[in-house]
């Protein structure tokens, strides 16, 4: 099928004020009824079209009257009616199969056929599954919808809106109407209809409003949702305090399932969540899950105002929705856990998601020119890379610039569907500023490479900073052009202290706007050390030749948490290429030492130093290699750690072991968060210099762990250490653990993670274990996803075996459920950077699967990694 190019948008030549839908729910055959009241734009004469994919069609009338079998015709997923006319209303009955439905997009079944429930899916394109309608999102209609069900098989019948009615039916079945008051596009409808529990909250929005807040779980979980109810109600508060933003409806409903292929959907009044982002109970949740359940949360939520309210005119304009949201979503976690932890977890995984991404063979610009499937666009780079764009122009107004212009944005876009521009646009005309020069930004695939250097004038006492730009080539983007490029910095004396600038301010915002551009800072007492690119204030990688002793002073004396972490990344990569090259010792001496210093100093964050300790990690380190050898790598950053480890010294370790163990706790506050996670990063150490040792630690800390995250962390050292106690570690979590999915997925994660050769095998008697099933993304996930993206040395065996087995394994799946398949195989990605005999091991078994008959989803992916 030809491409979907953003240059060839038109708008809607008909579009649908609105919609009454009933549904007549069954497991195996459910009937939908539609009647859509139409609207033509005068402008446009061509005839009604429809999207409808996979619906059998059972009657059909306009304006009330049945229609001849030649006034219609459904083919290749379009129904074409003719003589349709402005005001007209189109009645369609037809009938979907959920049960059969393994793609989880329009309805489809969670959990068996006599426990599950039924629910939609529609972002982007599933709306389509279940009616026929033109099935894009800038069509926004008022919805009424009516669900019917047998009462004792679906007691809870839910649809997003205010609820409107409900009532008994003969025969068993009963019925629930919901009305929604404002005009949304098709992604955003949704329904659950099942045998769930709830818990129920008041919520009073600062603007007055008595909002009912549900969560909805199956039963065996539903004690498990108590801390996202918390969280939801941080996260209104938040919102409110924020951007000014009120819930609109009397009720907001959450449901949580564990069929779902992507973490959760922000349906209006209706979120529909991945049961990981939103269960959550000690027992089975790690502290990194219990901050993953309350950024979900907060990220869904938000969408009510940044993609709800205000949605996007295409899908080429996605970031316009989700680069907003994650970046309102990183306030807010920001806000209600540690700032700077969670700035270099967004750096981190930028690094290890979308840089990969954005040098590869699928790199596309933050708003792609076009798509085949946009289910494979809902990528790092929209996201992430988006979030990073609209931090950088929050950056460039400051905060009471960006919130008035939010507020502008709110208020001219509310209830239309909007484009990057008018985004743009409304922040800059609040503050009087033209922001036109950043859409570069959004147009321009590959991550700029910013190269600095610092001359210092003792005479003049100025120092002057040349910055300089680059971005290389990506597939169909041979020339870069320069971008605005905000560059936030300070300036340190040889005693580790800031030195004013000029006007006396600590720190200053440069923004390179050329190739290259010199800045040059009077009145500067001494050499300085500059610490650049603070906070991370722009998604580039900078080059700066630091001497190690100066990324030294900066990890002990910056004041930016962000860059002290940053100086220790750089001084790790540095010591990584000595270890490589067998280059020297320096930096790898610097790095070690300093650190060894830090970890006995008081008064430093212990969840910041376990961040310190930890060097970059196995993916990107390949990121800055050719002819990738990624068991080097891996051989070569156990090393690494080693050596920091050393340093630092089995006794000190053990001792800050001891410590930590005795101030454990099972409290969930930032301080007992902090100690957990410093206490992992001391065993993973430890158990490179006395592996005995630390394996009795990670056992004895496995039998008494009161946290999962505990649990989970010895577990995890035991495994990949190759403990004899890993064995019957693992058996005794398994059962354990064996009634739940989330904690089971984790017993199949952290086996997924056992380095090198040994991998396969594990994996390969793990996807026979019965648990296991192609049909449950988490799971998926947790076994192939775990192992192909997120275990190199695993993965990248040099007999090719790896990526037979994957492609084997995604051709199967590809059968069940496209938009997963599609996922896991940009684990593939990166593959024309393996040294020479990898490289054509892995590139035999992709041009084998794309030789086989795929998805529009997965041929795309497999298609575009052959090309670059
Ligand atoms: N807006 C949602 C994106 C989404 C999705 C969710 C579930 C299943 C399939 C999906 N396709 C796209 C999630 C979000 O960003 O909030
Ligand atoms: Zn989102």
């Amino acid at each position: 099928p030809s491409p979907i190019r953003l240059a060839d948008y038109r708008p809607p030549a008909w579009t649908v004020s609105q919609i009454e839908l009933e549904f007549d729910l069954g497991i195996d055959s459910t009937e939908v009824r539609s009647r859509l009241h139409l609207r033509r734009d005068p402008a446009q004469h061509v005839p009604l079209r429809l999207d409808g994919e996979g619906l059998e069609l059972i009657a059909i009338t306009l304006d009330g009257q049945p229609l001849d079998a030649h006034a219609y015709r459904y083919q290749d997923e379009v129904l074409e009616v003719e003589g349709a006319s402005d005001d007209s209303v189109l009645e369609t009955r037809v009938r979907v199969r959920p049960a059969a439905n393994t793609a989880l997009e329009g309805l489809y079944l969670s959990g068996s056929r006599e426990q599950g429930f039924l629910l939609t899916q529609c972002e982007a394109e599933g709306f389509r599954h279940v009616t026929f309608f033109p099935d894009r999102p800038d069509v926004l209609a008022r919805y009424s919808v009516t669900l019917r069900a047998d009462r004792a098989r679906f007691p809870v019948l839910l649809a997003g809106g205010n609820p409107a009615g409900a009532g008994e039916l003969p025969d068993g079945r009963h019925w629930a109407r919901f009305v929604d008051p404002y005009p949304k596009p098709s992604y955003l409808f949704a329904l659950v209809a099942g045998r769930l529990e709830k818990i129920e909250r008041g919520y009073r929005t600062a603007d007055g409003r008595d909002v009912k807040l549900v969560i909805w779980a199956e039963p065996d979980v539903i004690d498990c949702c108590g801390y996202a109810m918390d969280a939801l109600e941080r996260a209104m508060r938040w919102d409110e305090r924020a951007y000014g933003r009120n819930f609109d409806l009397d009720v907001f409903h959450v449901v949580a399932t564990h069929d779902f292929n992507m973490g959760a959907m922000e349906n209006k009044g209706l979120n529909i969540f991945n049961a990981k982002y939103l269960l959550a109970d000690p027992d089975t949740t790690t502290d990194d899950e219990y901050r993953g359940v309350e950024a979900v949360i907060g990220h869904e939520y938000f969408h009510n105002w940044s993609g709800n309210r205000v949605t996007c005119r295409d899908w080429f304009q996605l970031s316009l929705k989700e680069g907003l949201t994650v970046f309102r979503e990183q306030q807010f976690s920001a806000d209600m856990n540690s700032a700077p932890l969670k700035r270099i977890d967004d750096v981190a995984l930028l690094r290890r998601a979308q840089f990969p991404e954005d040098a590869g063979p699928l790199a596309h610009p933050v708003r792609p020119s076009q798509y085949s499937e946009i289910n494979n666009f809902y990528t790092a780079t929209v996201y992430e890379k988006g979030a990073e764009l609209v931090r950088m122009l929050a950056g460039r107004l400051g905060s009471e610039g960006f919130r008035r212009g939010m507020d502008l944005y709110f208020d001219r876009n509310d209830g239309r569907a909007a484009t990057l521009e008018d985004f743009l646009a409304a922040l800059g005309s609040a503050n009087g500023i033209d922001l036109s020069p950043y859409l570069a930004w959004y147009a321009q695939a590959g991550t700029p490479q910013l190269s600095a250097a610092g001359r210092y004038d003792a005479a003049t006492r100025s120092y002057t900073l040349t910055l300089r730009q680059h971005t290389p080539a990506t597939p169909g983007q041979p020339d870069k052009r320069a971008l605005p490029i905000p560059v936030k910095l300070a300036l340190f004396g040889p005693d580790g202290r800031m030195l004013p600038l000029h006007d006396g301010a600590a720190e200053q915002v440069v923004v390179l706007e050329q190739d290259e551009q010199s800045f040059v800072f009077p009145g500067i007492e001494h050499a300085p050390v500059p610490s650049l690119l603070r906070g991370f204030s722009a998604p580039v990688i900078l080059d700066y030749a630091y001497a190690p002793a100066e990324l030294a002073l900066l990890l002990t004396h910056d004041t930016d948490g962000f860059n002290r972490w940053e100086a220790a990344q750089q001084l790790a990569w540095r010591a990584y290429a000595e270890l490589r090259d067998g280059s020297g010792h320096e930096a790898l001496s610097v790095w070690g030492d300093t650190l060894a210093g830090l970890f006995d100093q008081d008064g430093l964050d212990p969840a910041l130093l376990a961040d310190l300790l930890t060097p970059p990690g196995e993916v990107e380190l390949a990121e800055r290699e050719t002819d990738v050898d990624p068991a080097r790598i891996h051989a070569l950053r156990q090393a690494l750690q080693r050596e920091l480890a050393a340093r630092i010294g089995a006794h000190v370790l053990a001792g800050r072991y001891r410590t930590l163990e005795a101030q454990a706790s099972d409290a969930l506050d930032a301080a007992s968060q902090a100690q957990r996670r410093l206490r992992r990063r001391v065993l993973e150490l430890l158990v490179l210099l006395d592996a005995a040792k630390a394996q009795a630690l990670a056992a004895a800390q496995f039998d008494r762990a009161a946290t999962m995250t505990d649990r989970l962390a010895a577990l995890a050292v035991l495994v990949r250490s190759g403990a004899p106690q890993a064995a019957e570690a693992l058996e005794r979590y398994r059962t354990r653990h064996a009634g739940n999915a989330l904690a089971l997925d984790k017993w199949f994660a952290v086996q997924a993670q056992i380095p090198g050769e040994p991998a396969l095998a594990r994996v390969r008697t793990l996807q026979a274990n019965p648990k296991f099933t192609l049909k449950n993304p988490n799971r998926v996930q947790a076994l192939l996803g775990t192992w192909a993206r997120g275990n190199p040395s695993g993965f990248h065996r040099v007999d090719g075996e790896g990526y037979r087995f994957l492609a084997a394994r995604l051709a199967e799946l590809d059968a069940l459920n496209p938009q997963v398949a599609a996922r896991l195989a940009t684990a593939f990605n990166g593959w024309q950077r393996l040294e020479p005999a990898r490289r054509e091991q892995a590139r035999a078994a992709v041009a084998e699967l794309a030789g086989r008959r795929l998805s529009r989803n997965l041929a795309e992916i497999v298609g575009n990694m052959l090309k670059g």
